[in-house]
């Protein structure tokens, strides 16, 4: 288990980086598991393992085929896809999750082996709201808590309710927001862990107990067990947690934090990111630790493991994602040997589905290149935060632009002209210290590779109007490769991480 005690340490690195928000956690023997909620982006909800809790490797994405997973016109950004609950039970792992495009509906879905295949889902008309989570007691019968916090019980085979929802507990007298409820049996008693005070600088976690799985409560004392509000803590909105016991008996708790930059008010760039707090036991209540710095980049975490995505013939790694389409798409998607071809069908970055397959950016400060053949159309590299925040460097007919799309304003910030293609493209993100309160979180470089090996810089933007603060939302910048014209191939794609 993790070293916790990182004294005068200040940089407190995420366990899983990047627009991973909302994660759940479970136990089988020494192998744990975590899912996060997804938003509008397929594949939904990604899947990861670990055996101590710091290192986490994607194994796949629950949702990962269309009929599992579907995005209905109109489907917004941070639309989609939020707050699953993962449980092993009877032999089976469980995931229950919401589609808040797709009638409001919550899922089921179940697996035997947590990478796949999981089942189509059944749907779940008697739990209403978001944040479903499941519980079985000793009888066998399974609860579903909601946020609200509201509860239902349900046969978790077909979906049904067995009875009429009932309020649970509505968190601290005053505080919005009581929800991403989870329900524990630990030592005797029921424990609900919930959120409240809202997703943003206000966030917090709170706890009650009662004798019996539907209440009454006894919420602690110490509530909130967990925030970070009005703290100059360098984690901020510190909430939406799971707990998990280890195998040799301690126990943890993973949670969303953020990680603002810059002057005031401060702009987070990478989304919801998972954090991992110690938790012990005092009086029968948890007491959650500090944050949990997982060891520096480079290649700390799994997600980035690979430095380079070479394009394999029909081989896509799972942390790849496209906003509302499966990223490999009959018709859309294909490889020209050994590279990644995009056509576009005339969809831009300003449609919501468009030719775009992009990676959460998880570090920082990072380094992307990619090797583009934009042939008869044209594309390149895009930092996406949604359809009216992005920032791309597009190649075609010879002529490079950089282009900056900010709510409603759209223009070419950098352009010139090149004679050979392929070329090489690139993104450099800086984090940056802040030099007064107007300072921005980050600086976005887009620029070409030359044929000597150097590269050369043609636009740097403010990273600000790439942030949840300026573009609203739940999810996290999302790095990739687009097409605007025609065809574009990709031969390879690196991402380096540069630090936190
Ligand atoms: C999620 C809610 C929350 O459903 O944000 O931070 C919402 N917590 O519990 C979307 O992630």
């Amino acid at each position: 288990m993790p070293d916790h005690h990182e004294p005068g340490n200040t940089v407190v690195r995420p366990v899983l980086p990047g627009f991973h928000p909302d994660p759940t956690v479970c136990r089988v023997g020494t192998d744990y598991y975590l899912a996060c909620s997804s938003f509008e982006y397929f594949p939904g909800v990604p899947i990861f393992h670990s055996r101590d809790l710091v290192h986490w490797r994607q194994i796949g994405n629950v949702l990962d085929r269309p009929g599992q997973l579907s995005f209905p016109p109109g489907t917004p950004s941070s639309g989609g896809i939020y707050a699953p609950t993962l449980r092993h039970h009877s032999g089976r792992f469980w995931l229950i999750v919401t589609n808040v495009s797709d009638g409001g509906g919550n899922l089921l879905v179940t697996a035997t082996d947590p990478a796949g295949p999981w089942s189509d889902p059944i749907r779940l008309p008697g739990v209403p709201g978001i944040d479903p989570d499941l519980a079985w007691d000793a009888d066998g019968t399974c609860w579903c808590t909601f946020a609200g916090i509201g509860q239902v019980r349900i046969d978790p085979d077909t979906g049904q309710a067995l009875a009429a929802p009932n309020r649970l507990w509505s968190g601290t007298p005053g505080a919005k927001a009581p929800e991403a409820p989870h329900l524990y049996l630990i030592d005797g008693f029921w424990y609900l862990l919930i959120s409240e005070g809202g997703t943003e600088r206000g966030h917090s976690i709170s706890i009650a107990r009662g004798r019996r799985p539907d209440g009454p409560f006894e919420p602690c004392p110490a509530n909130p067990i967990v925030t970070h509000r009005g703290t100059d803590q360098p984690v901020q909105n510190t909430g939406h947690g799971d707990l998990v016991q280890a195998a040799e008996g301690s126990w943890w708790m993973v949670l969303l934090g953020v990680r603002p930059r810059g002057g005031t008010p401060g702009w987070h760039v990478a989304g919801r990111e998972t954090f991992l707090a110690p938790v012990r036991w005092a009086g029968g209540w948890p007491v959650v630790g500090e944050l949990v710095s997982a060891p520096p980049s480079p290649l700390h975490s799994s997600a980035a493991a690979s430095v380079r995505d070479d394009f394999d013939p029909g081989d896509l790694r799972p942390c790849w994602i496209s906003p509302r389409n499966p990223p490999v798409r009959h018709g859309t998607t294909h490889w020209r040997a050994s590279w990644l071809s995009l056509t576009t069908h005339g969809r831009t970055l300003d449609d919501p589905r468009p030719a775009f397959i992009g990676r959460r950016q998880q570090h920082l400060s990072c380094r992307v290149r990619a090797l583009i053949d934009p042939a008869d159309g044209s594309g390149g590299l895009a930092v996406r935060f949604d359809e009216q925040h992005h920032y791309e460097i597009v190649i075609g007919a010879g002529l490079v632009q950089v282009l900056a799309r900010i709510g409603p304003l759209h223009n070419a910030v950098a352009s010139r002209q090149i004679s050979a293609e392929p070329v090489v493209l690139g993104i450099d993100i800086t984090t940056r210290t802040p030099s007064g309160p107007l300072s921005g979180p980050d600086s976005i470089s887009f620029g070409v590779g030359e044929p000597d090996g150097s590269f050369t810089v043609l636009s740097a933007l403010d990273g600000r109007y790439l942030s949840t603060e300026v573009a609203g939302g739940f999810t996290g910048r999302v790095i990739g490769m687009y097409a605007v014209a025609g065809t574009v191939h990709f031969d390879w794609f690196d991402y380096e991480p540069l630090g936190d």
